[in-house]
């Protein structure tokens, strides 16, 4: 109480120190100032609702900003500067980050300004041209992420970029390159919009300055680096609200704008720019696109030797499917018209058949019924489903839904093997040689691997199948929707490496669906093994695939799928790949063919507009 009645007297009883923009900043993220009076100048390059910026004489020392914010949203400060303004003003240095937020970076900015004085007006600040002055990093966002997979490594959090304190190093790491911009008014030229807009109006882009993991739509993907380590695209900022109150434009991966002047800032967990006036957009992308090309051959006496051992597979998370989704119809069209009815659909999240609604339904028959329907009066395909039913609430999703992973078949095609039951909730799939061949055989068909274990804890358990084609090729699926990245914390926060929700569960999982594909190849090293689905975890994240990678081929590996097309999501300001397959030596060895088929990050014109939050993949694999 009293300190804070004395705050506004400080300036008057404590002797000043007068310091440069520039002295404030410092070359480390904290300021050396913090919680000191000083009196400063600089000329007015940008206001908005809750301050003003100033810039002062530069450093030579790239490390360094010659910006800050003067905090206030008093009507008597914002008044008393107009940008263009040369001021000098008193007021205390501060790290902020909002109480609600602990996990942030600190902005450093000046709080209760004042004996503000004018000197002159109508002075001009020459901005930081991003991509001519200064170009991002683009591989790691901090030094202090530890590991061999740089900011996916686990454990996660082990470090914080407050308590290290660390001097810059703009040239290798993206947080500290746009610290070393914080406050500044910079322009960024020639823009292409990576997402669709987030629920604030804010969107991602990257400028015209060198970047990596770059896709043909204009997205960035995640990719590896030349040092092999993850490349997590850190030349990007976030567009948030305009200075001059005016809005965002609506966006879409690939759109290009006009260029943007703003100051740098950090707010909400991100390094971001706010423009000084709303951005124009220049440019969208075509919203058609292409159907797969890899069908499943239609046999005939001509083409059967060779065309008899191709199976296609789709891998697709429906989001939430139930009888009455309004989205169902779009659902059937895409499989029919996009994915062009593959043998066999590995399809997650198929919700029961009363949908969210929490009365004790299990079964998804009426869905599942329901989708065969829609597909078939689009294309005339009649789907069969094999699933095995959940136990109520036991499976993670939304409550009531009791999403699970199911197949659609194509029976002219492909059959299950005979002469197993199909298991329950609780039964534990296993393999074992049978007949006169020795040939591995389920117990259970379909069956879920080790469904008690407790790495499946309010989690989908993944649902394996051995398969049959027409022409007696046998092959075996693990169709998976592991725990979801929820609890995950920002790329550009103080935790580091990043917070990554569920990692650990994610890891067992994968470590159990291993054991159960190395059963079958102990059994049968040549044996035909497809695991796919929603992985909910980037392949770059190398620590929970490595029990799976040791002993399967990722499908766009084998495939040699450009590394910057190998997306089948967009979040914040990655394209990335959550859904993913893998395959067994056999089929590895043979021709392998993939496309990611972007009916919805491609497709909508709109976040609202997608069908699902995922894109759909064809695979086209040969069995003999
Ligand atoms: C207020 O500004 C005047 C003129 O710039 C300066 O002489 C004086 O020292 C300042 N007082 C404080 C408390 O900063
Ligand atoms: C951060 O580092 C700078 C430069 O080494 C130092 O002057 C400053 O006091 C440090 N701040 C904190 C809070 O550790
Ligand atoms: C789904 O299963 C329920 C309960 O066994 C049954 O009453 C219903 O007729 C089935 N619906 C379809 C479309 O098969
Ligand atoms: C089949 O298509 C017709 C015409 O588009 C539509 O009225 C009907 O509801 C559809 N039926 C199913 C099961 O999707
Ligand atoms: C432990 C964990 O992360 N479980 C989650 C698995 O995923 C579902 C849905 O995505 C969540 O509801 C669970 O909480």
């Amino acid at each position: 109480m009293a300190l804070s009645l004395l705050l506004p007297l400080l300036p008057l009883l404590v002797p000043v120190l007068s310091l440069q923009v520039t002295e404030i900043q410092g070359s480390a993220f904290q300021s050396p100032y913090v919680n000191q009076i000083v009196s400063v100048s600089g000329t007015v390059t940008a206001k908005g609702k809750s301050g003003f910026w100033v810039t002062g004489p530069p450093s030579e020392d790239i490390r360094i900003s010659n910006g800050v914010m003067v905090y206030s949203t008093a009507a008597s400060v914002l008044n008393a500067v107009a940008v263009g303004d040369s001021v000098a003003l008193s007021a205390e240095v501060a790290e902020y980050r909002s109480n609600t937020r602990p996990d942030d970076l600190f902005l450093t900015e000046l709080l209760r300004p004042t004996n503000i004085t004018v000197l002159s007006s109508g002075n001009q600040v020459k901005p930081v041209v991003l991509g001519v002055d200064r170009n991002p990093p683009t591989q790691r966002w901090s030094s202090l992420d530890e590991g061999p997979d740089g900011a996916l490594s686990v454990p996660n959090g082990v470090n914080r970029v407050e308590s290290a304190n660390a001097t810059l190093e703009p040239d290798l790491y993206g947080l500290d390159f746009w610290e070393s911009l914080e406050g500044q008014l910079v322009v960024v030229r020639r823009p292409t919009a990576l997402n669709f807009e987030n629920s604030f109006g804010e969107f991602w882009m990257h400028g015209d300055w060198p970047v990596t993991g770059k896709n043909k739509r204009g997205g960035l993907t995640i990719t590896f680096g030349p040092d092999g380590a993850p490349d997590v695209n850190p030349e990007v900022l976030i567009v948030g609200s305009p200075l001059d109150g005016s809005k965002n434009p609506k966006t879409v991966l690939g759109a290009t704008l006009e260029d943007i002047t703003g100051v740098i800032t950090y707010q909400f967990g991100f390094y971001s720019i706010l423009p000084i006036s709303a951005p124009v957009i220049k440019s969208r992308p075509s919203f058609e696109v292409a159907p797969t090309t890899l069908t499943s051959p239609k046999l005939n006496i001509l083409n059967w030797l060779w065309e008899r051992c191709k199976v296609t597979v789709g891998v697709y998370n429906v989001e939430n499917l139930n009888p009455k989704s309004s989205h169902l119809p779009a659902i059937a069209q895409h499989i029919g018209e996009f994915l062009k009815t593959p043998d066999v659909v590995f399809l997650q999240e198929i919700q029961d058949s009363s949908g969210s609604t929490n009365n004790g339904v299990v079964s998804a028959n009426e869905t599942l019924a329901a989708l065969a329907a829609a597909v078939n009066n689009v294309t005339g395909v009649q789907y069969s489903f094999v699933e095995v039913e959940s136990e109520d609430g036991k499976d993670g999703g939304q409550p009531g839904g009791n999403i699970r992973p199911v197949y659609f078949y194509r029976p002219e095609r492909v059959s299950l093997v005979k002469g197993s039951p199909p298991g329950g909730p609780l039964d534990a799939v296993k393999v074992s040689k049978q007949g006169l061949l020795r040939i591995p055989k389920l117990n259970f068909n379909p069956g879920r691997i080790d469904p008690q274990n407790e790495a499946w804890a309010a989690s989908r358990k993944p649902v394996v199948a051995q398969w049959v084609t027409s022409s007696g090729s046998i092959f075996f699926t693990v169709n998976l929707h592991n725990a979801s990245k929820g609890g995950s914390g920002s790329t550009q926060g103080n935790p580091r490496p990043p917070m990554n929700g569920g990692v650990d569960q994610r890891t067992n999982q994968v470590s159990a669906i291993a054991d159960f594909v190395r059963s079958v190849l102990d059994i049968d090293v040549r044996a035909n093994i497809i695991v796919a689905g929603d992985f909910n975890e980037y392949f770059q994240t190398r620590s929970v695939f490595g029990s799976l990678t040791d002993i399967m081929t990722n499908i766009d590996e084998a495939a040699g799928v450009d590394p910057v097309e190998r997306y089948t999501y967009i979040f914040d300001q990655n394209t990335q790949q959550l859904d993913q397959a893998f395959i067994s030596p056999a089929l590895a060895k043979r021709k392998v063919e993939v496309e990611h088929v972007h009916v919805n990050n491609h497709g909508a014109s709109s976040y609202s507009a997608r069908i699902s939050d995922h894109d759909p993949t064809v695979a086209r694999l040969r069995l003999c």
